[in-house]
């Protein structure tokens, strides 16, 4: 195939012409990998089609609402019933009741819900509840979690120990994220030293309990019971990030594991996206009555949407969490993730590849070094070079992984055992390419 029969080349031209990048997020043009992003026509299932009519198994799931896979029967019915009935009204409706009542019989920790429209809106909102809940502006976040392009939380990390943030985007003010600190990920004699100098002056601390956007990387048991303990001690609030993690993990999420390992655990205010909107543009956060009735009309906290609680989107919300609660499902998918990541293992092995890989529920990553990075600066270390030959080598023969290294990766339950064979199969070619020199 060449650029000019190529249909995705010829769509990428013209959508550089009138979009910036020719994409509405950056991520999928592709610049991490190289190479011309696939315009996607149209999937089903596990699958998609790109311009050409090539099919992929599709390892994104719109990096991760698609848990049920592409075209669930009985999200369709949902959302084609709901559009019927009317798109927006810009008024209440029962079915916010219903998906509002559904996400906190999943989460204990939360006794109430705000839905707005996106995982960006949800942290935004979530961090300004925790300021006018404790009438503090510091907060901290860790190198290598995402939580939306607020300005306030698009700050990499200052120079030396417990120094206030920079912004890592233009148009960012130095002055809005000189409250935000940046530590580093799992190292609790940073935490224990950030909180001995500012822990009087935190409104939060908001972190991604398993980081998807380093790829895959957890936080420890002893870091995040230190997190909420040091929280507690100052009166800070501990922000669960699991816009990602989010009944993508386990059917209670992230927090519902730590609270496994940590007995009484939970955080103060959790966020939530993706997975709760099944594909359609929907977030939220929440947390206890007191600390939630802040929020406008109710108290002095303002937050709004035009769109939130969208009929449509909470339609397909709903159906999508109704389907996943049902009994069995995060074993059966718990066991096809752990199969592809076995598999990727394996295959790795065979060709002397170092690599390491973990999963959890419906959610994986894979490093291309021997341990499992526990931080950034680790995961930042990946060889980008033969990271990239892994990504096209798969992405020629059919298989859709994230176009970053810094990615994590995403099973449905319509990914079949079959296409997890085949995902193996198919890498394991791929890394013959990358044995070492
Ligand atoms: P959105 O505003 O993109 O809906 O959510 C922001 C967000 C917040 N918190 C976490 C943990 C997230 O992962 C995200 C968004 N994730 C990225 C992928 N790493 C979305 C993909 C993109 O930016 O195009």
């Amino acid at each position: 195939m060449t650029p000019n029969t190529d249909l995705n080349h010829t769509l990428f031209e013209r959508a550089r012409q009138v979009i910036p990048g020719g994409v509405n997020s950056p991520v999928r043009a592709f610049k991490a990998v190289g190479g011309t992003p696939r315009f996607i026509k149209r999937a089903q299932g596990a699958y998609f089609w790109d311009a050409n009519g090539q099919r992929y198994i599709d390892y994104i799931g719109s990096w991760g609402p698609m848990i049920l896979g592409h075209g669930h029967p009985a999200v369709l019915d949902a959302v084609q019933k709901a559009a019927i009935d009317g798109f927006s009204f810009g008024a209440p409706t029962e079915r916010e009741i219903e998906l509002a009542e559904e996400i906190l019989s999943l989460m204990p920790s939360m006794d109430m819900v705000r839905l707005v429209s996106s995982g960006t809106e949800a942290c935004m909102s979530a961090l300004r509840l925790a300021r006018g809940a404790t009438g503090r502006s510091k907060i901290i976040k860790f190198e290598g979690c995402y939580h939306g392009h607020a300005d306030a939380l698009l700050v990499k990390a200052g120079s030396g120990l417990a120094t206030f943030g920079h912004p890592t985007s233009a148009g960012v003010p130095p002055e809005v994220v000189q409250h935000t600190l940046v530590l580093e990920y799992n190292n609790i004699q940073q935490l224990e030293e950030a909180f001995a100098l500012h822990g009087a002056d935190l409104a939060c601390l908001m972190i991604e309990p398993i980081a998807g956007n380093m790829n895959f990387v957890r936080a420890s048991v002893p870091f995040m019971q230190r997190c909420r303990e040091l929280c507690s001690q100052y009166g800070a609030l501990l922000v669960f990030d699991e816009v990602m993690s989010g009944f993508r993990v386990a059917l209670g999420s992230a927090q519902s594991l730590y609270a496994q390992a940590i007995p009484g655990f939970k955080p103060d205010l959790t966020v939530l996206g993706k997975v709760i909107g099944g594909g359609m543009p929907l977030a939220a956060f929440g947390g206890p009555r007191a600390i939630m009735e802040l929020m406008a009309p109710l108290g002095p906290v303002y937050q709004a949407g035009t769109l939130s609680g969208n009929p449509v989107a909470t339609a397909c919300g709903l159906a999508t969490l109704r389907e996943i609660r049902k009994p069995g499902f995060f074993d059966a998918l718990s066991r096809k993730t752990q199969s592809l990541v076995d598999g990727l293992k394996a295959a790795a092995a065979e060709a002397g590849v170092p690599f390491s890989a973990d999963c959890q529920g419906g959610m994986f990553g894979f490093f291309l070094m021997p341990e499992l990075p526990q931080n950034y600066a680790t995961v930042m270390k990946t060889d980008n070079a033969r990271f990239n030959t892994l990504f096209h080598g798969l992405l020629d023969r059919g298989v859709y992984i994230a176009p970053a290294l810094y990615e994590a990766g995403f099973v449905s339950a319509a990914h079949t055992e079959a296409d997890i064979a085949e995902t193996v199969s198919v890498a394991s070619d791929v890394f013959k390419l990358l044995r070492p020199a």
